[in-house]
Protein backbone atom coordinates (compact mmCIF):
# COMPACT_ATOMS: atom_id res chain seq x y z
CA UNK A 1 0.00 0.00 0.00
CA UNK A 2 2.82 2.16 1.02
CA UNK A 3 4.62 2.85 -1.99
CA UNK A 4 1.79 3.63 -3.88
CA UNK A 5 2.50 6.85 -1.49
CA UNK A 6 5.97 7.05 -1.91
CA UNK A 7 6.64 6.55 2.09
CA UNK A 8 8.66 4.14 2.72
CA UNK A 9 11.72 5.23 4.61
CA UNK A 10 15.05 4.47 5.31
CA UNK A 11 16.07 6.63 8.67
CA UNK A 12 19.19 7.76 10.23
CA UNK A 13 19.49 8.60 13.92
CA UNK A 14 22.05 7.92 17.06
CA UNK A 15 22.81 4.43 18.33
CA UNK A 16 21.30 5.11 21.69
CA UNK A 17 17.51 3.23 22.34
CA UNK A 18 15.37 7.01 23.28
CA UNK A 19 16.66 8.36 19.78
CA UNK A 20 15.47 5.19 17.80
CA UNK A 21 11.85 4.95 19.20
CA UNK A 22 11.36 8.70 19.10
CA UNK A 23 11.97 8.82 15.30
CA UNK A 24 10.26 5.86 15.17
CA UNK A 25 7.39 7.40 16.24
CA UNK A 26 7.89 10.63 14.89
CA UNK A 27 8.48 8.64 10.94
CA UNK A 28 4.82 7.07 11.97
CA UNK A 29 3.30 9.98 12.81
CA UNK A 30 4.56 11.74 9.46
CA UNK A 31 2.67 8.68 7.83
CA UNK A 32 6.31 7.20 6.74
CA UNK A 33 6.33 3.31 7.00
CA UNK A 34 10.00 2.35 8.05
CA UNK A 35 11.80 0.19 6.01
CA UNK A 36 15.52 0.31 7.63
CA UNK A 37 17.31 2.31 10.26
CA UNK A 38 20.66 3.12 10.07
CA UNK A 39 22.71 4.65 12.90
CA UNK A 40 25.69 6.80 13.32
CA UNK A 41 27.16 8.72 15.97
CA UNK A 42 27.98 11.62 14.05
CA UNK A 43 25.11 13.03 11.69
CA UNK A 44 26.72 16.36 11.09
CA UNK A 45 29.53 15.52 9.09
CA UNK A 46 30.26 18.68 6.00
CA UNK A 47 29.06 16.41 2.85
CA UNK A 48 26.20 14.71 3.87
CA UNK A 49 25.20 14.92 7.38
CA UNK A 50 26.25 11.19 7.75
CA UNK A 51 29.94 10.04 7.02
CA UNK A 52 31.06 9.37 3.10
CA UNK A 53 30.99 5.34 4.04
CA UNK A 54 27.41 5.46 5.49
CA UNK A 55 26.16 7.62 2.66
CA UNK A 56 27.57 4.62 0.24
CA UNK A 57 25.48 1.82 2.75
CA UNK A 58 22.10 4.35 2.59
CA UNK A 59 22.77 4.18 -1.43
CA UNK A 60 22.38 0.55 -0.70
CA UNK A 61 19.89 0.18 1.59
CA UNK A 62 18.09 2.32 -0.71
CA UNK A 63 18.12 0.86 -3.60
CA UNK A 64 17.74 -2.82 -1.63
CA UNK A 65 14.77 -1.51 0.50
CA UNK A 66 12.98 0.25 -2.98
CA UNK A 67 12.45 3.27 -0.09
CA UNK A 68 11.18 6.48 -1.83
CA UNK A 69 12.83 8.67 1.46
CA UNK A 70 15.82 9.06 3.76
CA UNK A 71 14.60 10.83 7.10
CA UNK A 72 17.87 11.93 9.15
CA UNK A 73 17.60 12.75 13.09
CA UNK A 74 19.47 15.65 13.07
CA UNK A 75 19.31 19.07 11.03
CA UNK A 76 21.41 19.20 7.84
CA UNK A 77 21.21 21.69 5.65
CA UNK A 78 20.26 22.11 2.23
CA UNK A 79 23.68 20.94 0.62
CA UNK A 80 23.48 18.25 3.22
CA UNK A 81 20.46 17.24 1.64
CA UNK A 82 21.15 17.58 -1.54
CA UNK A 83 24.43 15.85 -1.94
CA UNK A 84 23.10 12.82 -0.03
CA UNK A 85 19.93 12.92 -2.11
CA UNK A 86 22.28 12.77 -5.50
CA UNK A 87 24.25 10.28 -4.44
CA UNK A 88 21.21 7.77 -3.12
CA UNK A 89 18.69 9.16 -5.84
CA UNK A 90 15.51 9.72 -3.28
CA UNK A 91 14.44 12.96 -1.40
CA UNK A 92 16.55 13.50 1.94
CA UNK A 93 14.55 15.14 4.93
CA UNK A 94 15.76 15.94 8.19
CA UNK A 95 14.35 15.88 11.54
CA UNK A 96 12.85 19.68 11.73
CA UNK A 97 11.31 18.82 7.63
CA UNK A 98 9.51 15.82 9.58
CA UNK A 99 8.65 17.54 12.60
CA UNK A 100 7.25 20.78 9.89
CA UNK A 101 5.21 18.28 8.09
CA UNK A 102 3.61 16.75 11.14
CA UNK A 103 2.81 19.85 12.58
CA UNK A 104 1.43 21.25 9.08
CA UNK A 105 -0.54 17.88 8.50
CA UNK A 106 -2.14 18.35 12.19
CA UNK A 107 -2.55 22.20 11.29
CA UNK A 108 -6.75 22.48 11.84
CA UNK A 109 -7.33 26.33 13.49
CA UNK A 110 -6.16 29.59 11.56
CA UNK A 111 -3.89 30.45 14.33
CA UNK A 112 -2.13 26.79 13.86
CA UNK A 113 -1.89 26.98 10.55
CA UNK A 114 -0.39 30.66 10.46
CA UNK A 115 1.84 29.59 13.23
CA UNK A 116 2.98 26.26 10.98
CA UNK A 117 3.58 28.45 7.96
CA UNK A 118 5.58 31.12 9.86
CA UNK A 119 7.64 27.81 11.34
CA UNK A 120 8.22 27.17 7.51
CA UNK A 121 9.81 30.58 6.27
CA UNK A 122 11.80 30.20 9.62
CA UNK A 123 12.80 26.81 8.17
CA UNK A 124 13.96 27.71 4.87
CA UNK A 125 15.77 31.40 6.02
CA UNK A 126 18.91 29.83 6.59
CA UNK A 127 18.55 27.60 3.55
CA UNK A 128 18.09 29.82 1.54
CA UNK A 129 21.37 30.37 0.22
CA UNK A 130 21.73 26.64 -0.84
CA UNK A 131 18.86 26.46 -2.15
CA UNK A 132 19.08 29.05 -4.70
CA UNK A 133 23.04 28.16 -5.70
CA UNK A 134 21.51 24.36 -6.19
CA UNK A 135 18.36 25.46 -8.66
CA UNK A 136 21.29 28.39 -10.72
CA UNK A 137 24.22 25.18 -10.57
CA UNK A 138 25.46 25.20 -13.82
CA UNK A 139 25.19 28.97 -14.30
CA UNK A 140 28.85 30.89 -14.22
CA UNK A 141 29.10 32.77 -10.61
CA UNK A 142 31.06 35.58 -12.53
CA UNK A 143 31.89 39.05 -12.38
CA UNK A 144 30.64 40.06 -8.89
CA UNK A 145 29.86 36.72 -7.80
CA UNK A 146 26.51 36.03 -9.38
CA UNK A 147 23.72 34.56 -7.45
CA UNK A 148 24.60 36.72 -4.58
CA UNK A 149 21.67 38.85 -6.22
CA UNK A 150 19.32 35.65 -6.04
CA UNK A 151 19.83 34.91 -3.12
CA UNK A 152 19.08 38.22 -1.93
CA UNK A 153 15.87 38.74 -3.75
CA UNK A 154 14.91 35.46 -2.15
CA UNK A 155 15.69 36.22 1.27
CA UNK A 156 13.99 39.75 1.07
CA UNK A 157 10.32 37.57 -0.07
CA UNK A 158 11.43 35.28 2.95
CA UNK A 159 11.24 38.33 5.25
CA UNK A 160 8.29 39.64 3.82
CA UNK A 161 6.33 36.85 3.75
CA UNK A 162 7.23 36.85 7.29
CA UNK A 163 6.12 39.78 7.55
CA UNK A 164 2.90 39.32 6.44
CA UNK A 165 2.08 36.06 8.61
CA UNK A 166 3.31 37.26 11.76
CA UNK A 167 1.04 40.45 11.23
CA UNK A 168 -1.94 38.00 10.65
CA UNK A 169 -1.10 35.96 14.02
CA UNK A 170 -0.59 39.33 15.76
CA UNK A 171 -4.15 39.94 14.77
CA UNK A 172 -5.05 36.42 16.26
CA UNK A 173 -3.23 37.20 19.45
CA UNK A 174 -5.26 40.27 20.16
CA UNK A 175 -8.67 37.76 20.34
CA UNK A 176 -6.67 35.47 22.31
CA UNK A 177 -5.20 38.83 25.26
CA UNK A 178 -9.12 39.66 24.86
CA UNK A 179 -10.10 36.23 25.73
CA UNK A 180 -7.41 36.30 28.68
CA UNK A 181 -8.89 39.79 29.74
CA UNK A 182 -12.52 38.22 30.11
CA UNK A 183 -10.81 34.93 32.19
CA UNK A 184 -9.12 37.40 34.64
CA UNK A 185 -12.55 39.07 35.36
CA UNK A 186 -13.91 35.72 36.19
CA UNK A 187 -11.61 35.13 38.81
CA UNK A 188 -11.22 31.35 38.31
CA UNK A 189 -8.07 30.16 38.36
CA UNK A 190 -6.57 29.01 35.22
CA UNK A 191 -4.95 25.36 35.29
CA UNK A 192 -2.58 24.43 31.90
CA UNK A 193 -1.68 20.92 31.05
CA UNK A 194 1.99 20.84 29.75
CA UNK A 195 4.07 18.06 29.42
CA UNK A 196 6.03 16.00 26.39
CA UNK A 197 3.77 14.96 23.21
CA UNK A 198 1.68 11.54 24.02
CA UNK A 199 2.03 12.18 28.02
CA UNK A 200 -1.66 11.98 28.28
CA UNK A 201 -2.54 15.39 28.56
CA UNK A 202 -5.32 15.01 26.36
CA UNK A 203 -6.62 11.92 27.91
CA UNK A 204 -6.74 13.57 31.46
CA UNK A 205 -8.14 16.98 29.61
CA UNK A 206 -11.32 15.12 28.46
CA UNK A 207 -11.52 12.74 32.00
CA UNK A 208 -11.87 16.28 34.00
CA UNK A 209 -13.84 18.34 31.71
CA UNK A 210 -16.43 15.56 29.90
CA UNK A 211 -14.83 16.51 26.67
CA UNK A 212 -14.17 14.09 23.45
CA UNK A 213 -11.10 15.85 21.95
CA UNK A 214 -9.08 13.37 19.54
CA UNK A 215 -6.34 11.62 22.02
CA UNK A 216 -3.86 9.08 20.00
CA UNK A 217 -0.88 7.05 20.55
CA UNK A 218 0.56 9.16 17.82
CA UNK A 219 2.84 11.96 18.21
CA UNK A 220 1.51 15.46 18.26
CA UNK A 221 -2.21 14.64 18.21
CA UNK A 222 -3.01 18.40 19.47
CA UNK A 223 -1.78 21.42 18.13
CA UNK A 224 -3.91 24.25 19.41
CA UNK A 225 -5.11 25.05 22.57
CA UNK A 226 -8.22 24.24 23.71
CA UNK A 227 -9.71 25.94 27.01
CA UNK A 228 -13.19 24.61 29.48
CA UNK A 229 -14.39 25.55 32.71
CA UNK A 230 -14.25 22.34 35.06
CA UNK A 231 -16.27 22.50 37.66
CA UNK A 232 -14.98 19.96 40.83
CA UNK A 233 -17.47 17.65 42.26
CA UNK A 234 -18.15 18.08 46.23
CA UNK A 235 -16.48 21.49 46.95
CA UNK A 236 -18.36 22.88 43.43
CA UNK A 237 -14.91 24.97 42.68
CA UNK A 238 -14.05 26.44 39.30
CA UNK A 239 -10.84 26.36 37.71
CA UNK A 240 -10.75 27.26 33.55
CA UNK A 241 -8.00 24.01 32.38
CA UNK A 242 -6.24 24.06 28.81
CA UNK A 243 -4.81 20.97 27.15
CA UNK A 244 -2.40 22.62 24.33
CA UNK A 245 0.75 21.42 22.10
CA UNK A 246 3.42 19.08 23.36
CA UNK A 247 6.96 19.35 23.46
CA UNK A 248 9.42 17.40 22.17
CA UNK A 249 13.50 16.99 22.93
CA UNK A 250 15.43 18.72 20.10
CA UNK A 251 12.81 21.02 19.19
CA UNK A 252 14.43 23.80 16.50
CA UNK A 253 14.08 27.16 18.79
CA UNK A 254 12.26 28.51 16.16
CA UNK A 255 9.31 26.47 16.01
CA UNK A 256 8.75 26.83 19.91
CA UNK A 257 9.09 30.53 18.62
CA UNK A 258 6.52 30.27 16.36
CA UNK A 259 3.82 28.23 18.78
CA UNK A 260 4.98 31.08 21.42
CA UNK A 261 1.45 32.74 21.82
CA UNK A 262 -0.40 29.01 21.66
CA UNK A 263 2.22 28.14 24.43
CA UNK A 264 2.36 31.49 26.29
CA UNK A 265 -1.05 30.37 27.77
CA UNK A 266 1.36 28.64 30.20
CA UNK A 267 3.19 32.02 31.44
CA UNK A 268 -0.28 33.35 32.55
CA UNK A 269 -1.65 29.95 34.28
CA UNK A 270 -1.82 30.10 37.92
CA UNK A 271 -0.81 26.48 38.16
CA UNK A 272 1.07 24.23 35.34
CA UNK A 273 0.35 20.69 35.35
CA UNK A 274 2.90 19.08 33.84
CA UNK A 275 2.12 15.58 32.52
CA UNK A 276 4.46 12.46 32.19
CA UNK A 277 4.51 9.10 30.87
CA UNK A 278 5.40 7.06 34.01
CA UNK A 279 5.32 4.16 32.62
CA UNK A 280 8.63 4.67 30.72
CA UNK A 281 11.77 3.70 31.78
CA UNK A 282 13.83 5.70 33.72
CA UNK A 283 16.00 7.14 31.40
CA UNK A 284 13.04 8.10 29.01
CA UNK A 285 11.33 9.75 31.63
CA UNK A 286 14.71 11.53 32.88
CA UNK A 287 15.09 13.05 29.17
CA UNK A 288 11.60 14.04 28.48
CA UNK A 289 11.37 15.82 32.11
CA UNK A 290 14.83 17.79 31.49
CA UNK A 291 13.28 18.45 28.14
CA UNK A 292 9.90 19.73 29.38
CA UNK A 293 11.93 21.70 32.69
CA UNK A 294 14.00 23.05 29.32
CA UNK A 295 11.24 24.70 27.93
CA UNK A 296 9.32 25.51 30.71
CA UNK A 297 12.04 27.84 31.11
CA UNK A 298 12.41 29.26 28.12
CA UNK A 299 8.57 30.13 28.64
CA UNK A 300 9.75 31.48 31.48
CA UNK A 301 6.89 29.37 33.95
CA UNK A 302 7.88 29.80 37.65
CA UNK A 303 8.80 25.81 38.51
CA UNK A 304 6.74 26.65 42.02
CA UNK A 305 3.51 26.56 40.06
CA UNK A 306 3.77 23.50 38.58
CA UNK A 307 2.20 19.87 39.68
CA UNK A 308 4.17 16.95 38.25
CA UNK A 309 1.51 14.57 37.08
CA UNK A 310 2.93 10.88 36.96
CA UNK A 311 0.35 9.23 34.24
CA UNK A 312 -0.48 5.89 33.20
CA UNK A 313 0.32 4.28 36.71
CA UNK A 314 -2.17 1.80 35.59
CA UNK A 315 0.64 0.51 33.45
CA UNK A 316 3.06 0.08 36.39
CA UNK A 317 3.74 -3.15 38.92
CA UNK A 318 2.21 -2.84 42.06
CA UNK A 319 6.03 -2.24 43.80
CA UNK A 320 7.11 0.53 40.99
CA UNK A 321 3.54 2.00 41.55
CA UNK A 322 4.01 2.51 45.64
CA UNK A 323 7.71 3.52 44.42
CA UNK A 324 7.66 5.74 41.96
CA UNK A 325 6.99 9.27 43.89
CA UNK A 326 10.15 8.43 45.71
CA UNK A 327 12.31 8.52 42.46
CA UNK A 328 15.50 11.36 43.00
CA UNK A 329 13.87 12.69 39.24
CA UNK A 330 10.77 14.02 40.67
CA UNK A 331 12.71 15.29 44.08
CA UNK A 332 12.24 19.09 42.79
CA UNK A 333 8.14 18.74 42.37
CA UNK A 334 4.99 18.08 44.32
CA UNK A 335 3.96 15.08 42.59
CA UNK A 336 0.42 13.70 41.85
CA UNK A 337 -0.04 9.31 40.74
CA UNK A 338 -2.61 9.45 38.07
CA UNK A 339 -4.27 7.02 35.73
CA UNK A 340 -5.72 9.58 32.89
CA UNK A 341 -6.94 6.61 31.08
CA UNK A 342 -8.24 4.57 34.43
CA UNK A 343 -9.25 7.49 36.85
CA UNK A 344 -6.61 6.55 39.32
CA UNK A 345 -5.63 9.50 41.51
CA UNK A 346 -8.38 12.07 40.46
CA UNK A 347 -9.74 12.71 44.10
CA UNK A 348 -5.43 13.48 44.90
CA UNK A 349 -5.40 15.85 41.66
CA UNK A 350 -8.35 17.65 42.57
CA UNK A 351 -7.19 18.29 46.06
CA UNK A 352 -3.74 19.19 45.01
CA UNK A 353 -5.26 21.92 42.69
CA UNK A 354 -7.42 23.37 44.90
CA UNK A 355 -4.34 23.89 47.16
CA UNK A 356 -2.32 24.73 44.69
CA UNK A 357 -4.44 27.02 42.71
CA UNK A 358 -8.07 27.45 44.39
CA UNK A 359 -6.62 28.63 48.28
CA UNK A 360 -4.99 31.55 46.44
CA UNK A 361 -8.45 32.32 44.91
CA UNK A 362 -10.71 31.57 47.96
CA UNK A 363 -8.11 33.50 50.22
CA UNK A 364 -8.74 36.73 47.42
CA UNK A 365 -12.34 36.31 47.41
CA UNK A 366 -11.88 36.70 51.43
CA UNK A 367 -10.22 39.68 51.09
CA UNK A 368 -12.99 41.25 48.80
CA UNK A 369 -15.80 39.48 51.14
CA UNK A 370 -14.24 41.89 53.91
CA UNK A 371 -14.64 45.40 51.89
N1 LIG B 1 -2.32 2.97 29.74
C1 LIG B 1 -2.58 4.27 29.71
N2 LIG B 1 -2.54 4.93 28.54
C2 LIG B 1 -2.79 6.26 28.56
C3 LIG B 1 -3.09 6.97 29.75
N3 LIG B 1 -3.29 8.26 29.45
C4 LIG B 1 -3.13 8.35 28.10
N4 LIG B 1 -2.83 7.16 27.56
C5 LIG B 1 -2.58 6.86 26.13
O1 LIG B 1 -1.46 7.62 25.70
C6 LIG B 1 -1.63 8.03 24.34
C7 LIG B 1 -1.46 9.53 24.21
O2 LIG B 1 -2.52 10.17 24.87
P1 LIG B 1 -2.96 11.67 24.53
O3 LIG B 1 -3.97 12.06 25.58
O4 LIG B 1 -3.31 11.82 23.11
O5 LIG B 1 -1.57 12.39 24.83
P2 LIG B 1 -1.20 13.95 24.64
O6 LIG B 1 -0.24 14.27 25.74
O7 LIG B 1 -2.43 14.77 24.56
O8 LIG B 1 -0.42 13.88 23.25
P3 LIG B 1 -0.21 15.02 22.10
O9 LIG B 1 -1.48 15.77 21.92
O10 LIG B 1 0.14 14.20 20.92
O11 LIG B 1 0.92 15.87 22.58
C8 LIG B 1 -3.00 7.55 23.92
O12 LIG B 1 -2.84 6.35 23.21
C9 LIG B 1 -3.73 7.32 25.24
O13 LIG B 1 -4.72 6.33 25.17
C10 LIG B 1 -3.12 6.22 30.99
O14 LIG B 1 -3.39 6.72 32.08
N5 LIG B 1 -2.85 4.89 30.89
MG1 LIG C 1 -3.12 15.96 23.07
Amino acid sequence: MGAEFGNRAVVVTYPDEFSRREILELAKAGGYEVAEVVTQRTIIRSEYGVGSGKAQELEGKVAESKSDVIIIDESVTSAQANNLSKLTHVAVIDRERLILNIFAKRAATTEAKLQVQLAELRYQLPRARDEVRHSTKGEQAGFMGMGEYEVDVRFRTLKRQMGFVKQKLEKTRTARDLHAAERKKLGVPFVSLAGYTSSGKTTLFNRLTAESKEISPDLFTTLTTTIRMVTFPKSKSRVLLSDTVGFISRLPAYLVESFKSTLDELRHADLVLLMVDASESSESIGIKLTSCRDTLSELEVDPAKVILVLNKVDLLDSKTRAEIQADPLFSDYTTVKVSAVRGDGMRQLRNRILELAGGRRESRAAVQGKR
